[in-house]
């Protein structure tokens, strides 16, 4: 990614390093450089739990109401009795901004900034007069500090003030005798909540020459031949229990170890450390003349030109921000990612698990980056100890739930008003990914570490569900579709049994059944868990055609809200499908159509997914170019902000990250009992192209896959646990030694496969359905061993 002009003022020009413990914004601009600084832990608060007790009591009469049809009276009680009357979750905050003041700045030229990211690293160069003036900077992995280069074409040519400046009250900027710049502070209380996270950041130079003096709140550097800046920042956090750590001691300590090293030393064991995830994937859609601009350019073009190589470029960045942001240790990417320089950020740049954190783990698995899952799966683990004290005291269930938001205290208790936050599947939807963790790997030990977990999901909803009074199913109630309402309830949420916690339970039960007879327990559970599964609600097709969205054929087909939660089932969840439920498949792509495409961008980046979850390429790719819009280019707001970052707006790295995983997508899928390649392939990239690396479910790994006007060439495919692979494609194939493949049948045998039946939808009598005419593709089977790759290729 590169420009021709700095950043100016505006934060979403910035670009963003990070290391997964440290994020930075680089603005790159002549006269002041700016370093806008992030630490993962440091938060605002301190360890505290968020519940509202009181509906224990009124559950009962809450469930009556709702089941009366009197969602406005059990809305206002639900604000009483659930929603928490203290904290609605803390803020990720930012440290501070390090500025470099430069004293020659004027009359600049040949000015260039770019983020390479194949090597993570940031530079920043220009001319005055007859000297070159270049920066580098980088948030190390292995040395856990960020380090800046500046150097200059002529000698004694490098002079600048280095200063802190933070938007956080309670924080303190001094400089010590052997002249570094220090800043020291504690965070804000928040709703009720003392802020108790304190940071340090620590700055030191190395000079190539010149001089290094401070007063009491700066350092100049005067003259110097080059200098390497390090910075370092660590907090008091050790975990969402306990903050007695001693960030002193940690700043420092992460700073003298890298000191002692040269920016060459630690920018060679920084690019190995990145690339060890990086290059595990490369892609190739081609390449034309628009890709020859800077990178703002090309975002206000690709809709007007071919440019196949910025859907590259947006999707290697997708991987470079999980990279960057999520690292094992430390904690989950959040709304924004590890960037936010506001002291009161949107939506406290938290975790919104109704949709936003999971979205941004979709790539990790399929994009090769399994071991960046880590810091997620740690939070689910966390959320079941926080959790199952909020079933209990909430709900008097056993098991553990969470809400729509958690935090880094692991909050779960019910915020932000009735409308939002009475949704009960925040444990649920999250549970799920410790399965596709294992979905992936194969690993027995992880899921035997992971079952009790699993198990304490589905019991609270075993404990919870009630049966419904007029169509007897069992139900969550109180429930809601994520933050959408029908006209039908008076504008309020609050309903029973609404589709997408329908099909998470149903998830949730599954997993829990085929957990424990791969690992062989549980034998009395597993069939409470079948006998409940068995009076779940189906799903329902309605009037228009449509998934419902409530169990009531109140769906709105002018409705064009951002979420369109009930098509969880098709995406993540694999309850609907081209090839096995073609009703629901038909009344779910009715949905996609009567909802629309151009919104937020976090929904546009799931609508991506859904396209090519609907095999249509070209509609999947229509969504890219919306999604890659400038900002304010579309009605409904959704776009992209210069440095690539998704906006909301404003700026949410979900957008970013469920983008990343469509493309992936698009290109091929492991979830629906096939490991299908080009699924959905759009014309404009037919003509030719590549990749590698991309992951599937049963330890497969495509080690590359060429194809030519849209058939594949050759593939290769490396079989990590051996057992069967059923492969879809979009034209007859044979074995690279000429061998014939054996046309696939019946049930696919590989376990990693196994499709649970859906049940059969309940169908409005005023339904039409249109049912889906599916391109021609060849499914085979081959037999792998562990350890082997197979070599396939166009016929
Ligand atoms: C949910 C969404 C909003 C936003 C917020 C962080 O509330 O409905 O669009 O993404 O999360």
């Amino acid at each position: 990614m590169w420009y021709n002009q700095p950043s100016g003022t505006t934060w979403e020009n910035a670009l963003p390093i990070g290391n997964g413990r440290l994020g930075a914004m680089v603005y790159g601009n002549v006269d002041t450089e700016t370093i806008q600084l992030n630490e993962h832990t440091l938060w605002s608060g301190s360890p505290n739990r968020n519940d509202n007790p009181l509906i224990l009591d009124s559950l009962a009469e809450m469930r009556k109401l709702i089941f009366d049809g009197k969602q406005k009276e059990a809305e206002a009680m639900a604000n009483r009795t659930i929603i928490s009357k203290t904290s609605q979750g803390q803020m990720f905050e930012p440290a501070g901004n390090l500025r470099l003041v430069f004293d020659t700045y004027k009359n600049y030229t040949g000015y260039y900034r770019e983020l390479d990211i194949e090597k993570a690293i940031q530079k920043t160069s220009y001319k005055i007069g007859d000297v070159v003036y270049s920066r580098e900077v980088l948030a190390s992995f292995p040395d856990r500090v960020i380090v800046m280069h500046l150097t200059a074409s002529k000698p004694h040519s490098v002079t600048f003030t280095t200063l802190f400046s933070t938007p956080q009250p309670k924080a303190k900027v001094t400089t010590t005798s052997n002249k570094e710049l220090t800043i020291a502070g504690t965070v804000i209380d928040h709703e009720g909540v003392e802020g108790k996270v304190r940071f340090k950041g620590i700055v030191r130079m190395k000079l190539d020459e010149g001089t290094l003096s401070a007063n009491d709140t700066s350092l100049m550097v005067k003259d110097a031949n080059a200098v390497t800046i390090y910075i370092s920042v660590a907090t008091n956090f050790n975990n969402y229990q306990d903050i007695s750590g001693d960030e002193n001691e940690r700043a420092a300590a992460y700073l003298n170890k890298a000191y002692s090293k040269s920016f060459a030393t630690i920018s060679k064991a920084h690019v190995e450390a990145y690339q060890n995830y990086f290059n595990r994937v490369k892609v190739d859609l081609g390449t034309t003349q628009a890709a020859k601009l800077p990178t703002d350019e090309r975002l206000k073009n690709f809709n007007s030109t071919n440019d196949p190589q910025f859907a590259t470029l947006y999707f290697q960045y997708g991987r470079y921000l999980l990279i960057s942001a999520s690292q094992p240790g430390g904690q989950p990417a959040n709304l924004q990612g590890i960037w936010n320089n506001k002291l009161y950020p949107p939506w406290d740049s938290k975790y919104t698990i109704n949709i936003n954190a999971e979205m941004n783990y979709w790539p990790v698995e399929k994009t090769n980056l399994a071991s960046l899952h880590e810091p997620f799966l740690q939070m689910v683990k966390e959320l079941a100890v926080t959790g199952q004290q909020t079933a209990k005291d909430m709900y008097g269930t056993r098991g553990w739930m969470a809400h729509h938001n958690t935090d880094i205290w692991r909050a779960t208790g019910a915020v932000d008003g009735a409308f939002w936050g009475i949704w009960n599947n925040g444990g649920g939807w999250t549970s799920q990914h410790l399965w596709e963790h294992y979905l992936y790997s194969g690993d027995k030990a992880y899921l035997a570490s992971v079952y009790p977990i699993l198990r304490g999901a589905a019991t609270f909803y075993t404990d919870f569900l009630v049966e419904h009074p007029r169509y007897h199913w069992l139900v969550v109630c109180p429930d809601m579709s994520p933050e959408n309402a029908p006209k039908a309830h008076q504008g309020s949420s609050l309903d029973a049994g609404v589709t997408m916690t329908n099909q998470i339970v149903f998830d949730v039960f599954n997993t829990v059944i085929q957990a424990a007879k791969i690992l062989n327990k549980d034998v009395a559970f597993v069939d409470t868990l079948k006998q409940m599964r068995s009076r779940l609600a189906p799903m329902h097709i309605g009037q228009y055609g449509q998934l419902q969205e409530w169990l009531d054929d109140v769906d709105d087909p002018t409705d064009h809200h951002r979420h369109i939660s009930h098509l969880y089932g098709l995406f993540p969840s694999n309850q609907i499908s081209p090839y096995r439920t073609p009703q629901l498949y038909s009344a779910a792509k009715t949905t996609l159509e009567q909802r629309g495409d151009v919104s937020t961008g976090w929904s546009m980046g799931w609508k991506v997914n859904w396209w090519a979850k609907m095999l249509d390429g070209n509609h999947a790719y229509k969504l890219i170019q919306n999604q890659l819009s400038p900002v304010g280019a579309n009605a409904e707001g959704g776009g992209t902000y210069n440095n690539l970052f998704d906006a909301h707006p404003p700026f949410q790295i979900d957008g970013n990250f469920g983008c990343t995983a469509g493309i992936a997508e698009m290109l091929m899928q492991s979830e629906d009992g096939s490991l299908h390649l080009l699924p959905a392939l759009p014309s404009i990239w037919q003509g030719e192209g590549n990749i590698s690396g991309l992951r599937a479910r049963g330890g497969f790994e495509v080690k590359s896959m060429q194809w030519k006007d849209g058939r594949i060439v050759k593939v290769i495919v490396k079989s990590n646990l051996g057992g069967n692979l059923r492969l879809r494609v979009p034209n007859k194939m044979k074995m690279g030694n000429g061998m014939t493949l054996n046309k696939a049948a019946g049930v696919n045998s590989n376990p990693f496969y196994q499709t649970e039946e859906t049940p059969k939808p309940v169908v409005s009598p005023k339904a039409t359905i249109r049912l889906p005419q599916l391109k021609t593709t060849w499914l085979y089977d081959i037999p792998t061993k562990k350890g082997q790759e197979y070599t396939m290729v166009g016929d």
